[in-house]
């Protein structure tokens, strides 16, 4: 080693350990709680962390979405926020950077994800149509299906599998895929929904190989692929970390090359964008975009602002310009991984590989004697927080919903998402993360389940009410 070369602790037992590329400039208290104090607050809630208030929770790893640090850069582009009506010099700027790095032509804004799934959704399904798309998405789908269409799910089988560990289970299985097309006639698919590491099936990625053989074999039948582009930031580290041919490309090449195997995209710019709030639509087709345009002042807002103020459109281009560097992708990855290895390291039931943004906790396998009507992942999601203060959530049946004939859909996948926020928490955070799901692991015996109280319609996930068995 040549004494210019740095010395990490880590180097000096034989190993490179990897740190955040930012320090941090401001601190925000957590509130410590008691047990007494949980149990009245999770009473409250109705058992759904959903319904939790925030300053009851100690660790917060409810979601990744809206939950990041801005950079000191982003809060500075705040100030620059041009609060026109229509034209702000911020929309032309988030315009360049979304060309840059996700490569779509005509851009739209919107207040967040499940805008954008809603004008895409209204635009482009003729009711009656199919939608196939790598595993559902809660916001994704409804709006799907309330625009007239059912959903397919053609992801590949070992996704639905926590303990395979393939490494692009998020992939497109071609033969479902031209099963459909061959089933209901492309004429009848209304575009390819496909997902960048897919939150699902626990934050798994898809490789560069699968997104141009479903665009080849869509555009083969006439039929558009549109991406949910919301975590494909992450999905561009694994591609880097395991499909041959790619590990000295950036990131940033990366996400550009998967961008131009489909025909648009939209992202909810509360993940990999680093904002609080914020999303958009993009597509390369003219005639669509005109089409989106219009429907965008309906629901969202002029087509230069979309639902956001000049200030949220100037920190989320700064925020996309950040997401792809290299070092905060390595850094936040590494951070989640951190958490599943020291789990796996205790033999805790999780979807393995670990994914991009999160650990999907295998509530099945951690609960053995719960049946899925007992809602075992919405239980260990209440005795996390019991425990510890720790929030995370249900990722299981309940998020699945009901079928039309009114029956509980049942994912194969029962899991318990502790989603890890960009830039928020520290390894100290982590490791009290892991010792608390260790101690929930070693009470696993003594968990009755839950019975549901209150039902919603759409989403039940948000608002559902449960009790204690
Ligand atoms: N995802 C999440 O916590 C927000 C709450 S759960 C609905 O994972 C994908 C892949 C998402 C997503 C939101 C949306 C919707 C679209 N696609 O929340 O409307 O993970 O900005 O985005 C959440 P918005």
């Amino acid at each position: 080693m040549s004494e210019h070369e740095p010395r990490t602790t880590g180097q000096q037992f034989g190993r490179r350990s990897w740190a955040e590329p930012w320090k941090i400039k401001m601190v925000e208290p957590l509130a410590v709680t008691t047990r007494e104090q949980r149990e009245a607050a999770l009473e409250g809630a109705g058992y759904n962390t959903f319904l939790l208030r925030s300053e009851d929770v100690y660790i917060d790893l409810l979601t990744d979405s809206g939950t990041s640090a801005m950079s000191d850069r982003q809060w500075a582009g705040m100030m620059l926020g041009d609060e026109a009506y229509a034209g702000s010099r911020n929309f032309y700027a988030l315009e360049r950077a979304v060309f840059e790095h996700y490569g779509y032509q005509h851009l739209i804004p919107t207040h967040q994800g499940r805008g954008a799934e809603h004008l895409l959704s209204r635009v482009a399904i003729r009711p009656g149509q199919w939608v196939p798309g790598n595993m559902y998405f809660t916001t994704t789908r409804l709006h799907q299906e309330l625009a007239g269409a059912t959903f397919e799910d053609v992801i590949i089988d070992e996704a639905h599998d926590p303990a395979d560990l393939h490494p692009f289970k998020g992939n497109v299985d071609l033969a479902k895929l031209r099963a459909l097309f061959e089933r209901v006639g492309p004429e009848n698919v209304a575009y390819v929904s496909l997902a960048g590491t897919v939150n699902m099936a626990g934050g798994q990625p898809v490789s560069m190989a699968n997104a141009r053989d479903v665009h080849a074999l869509a555009q083969e039948h006439g039929v558009k692929v549109y991406l949910d582009a919301t975590r494909m930031v992450e999905n561009a580290l694994f591609i880097q970390e395991r499909e041959d041919g790619y590990a000295d490309r950036s990131i940033a090449e990366i996400l550009l090359e998967f961008c131009s195997h489909t025909d648009g995209g939209w992202i909810s710019a509360k993940k990999d964008s680093l904002v609080n709030i914020g999303g958009w639509l993009a597509v390369n087709d003219q005639e669509l975009f005109e089409e989106l345009r219009n429907q965008v002042v309906i629901f969202e807002g002029l087509h230069t602002y979309g639902g956001l103020a000049g200030r949220d459109m100037e920190a989320m281009a700064i925020g996309t310009r950040e997401s792809v560097q290299d070092e905060h992708v390595r850094a936040r990855v590494g951070q989640v991984r951190y958490l599943g290895e020291l789990l796996s390291s205790w033999d805790i039931p999780m979807v393995q590989p670990i994914g991009g943004h999160a650990i999907f906790l295998d509530a099945r396998r951690f609960y053995e004697h719960l049946p899925q009507d007992r809602f075992p992942a919405q239980t260990l999601a209440a005795e996390l927080y019991l425990d510890s203060g720790i929030r995370s959530m249900e990722r299981g049946i309940v998020s699945a919903g009901r079928d039309a004939a009114g029956e509980h859909k049942r994912p194969k996948l029962e899991l318990t998402r502790l989603t890890i926020p960009r830039r928020v928490y520290t390894q100290a955070h982590m490791d009290v993360t892991a010792e608390a799901v260790k101690a929930v692991w070693d009470a696993r015996e003594q968990a009755r389940g839950l019975t549901m109280t209150y039902e919603p319609k759409y989403l039940r996930f948000f608002q559902a009410r449960f009790e204690p068995l």
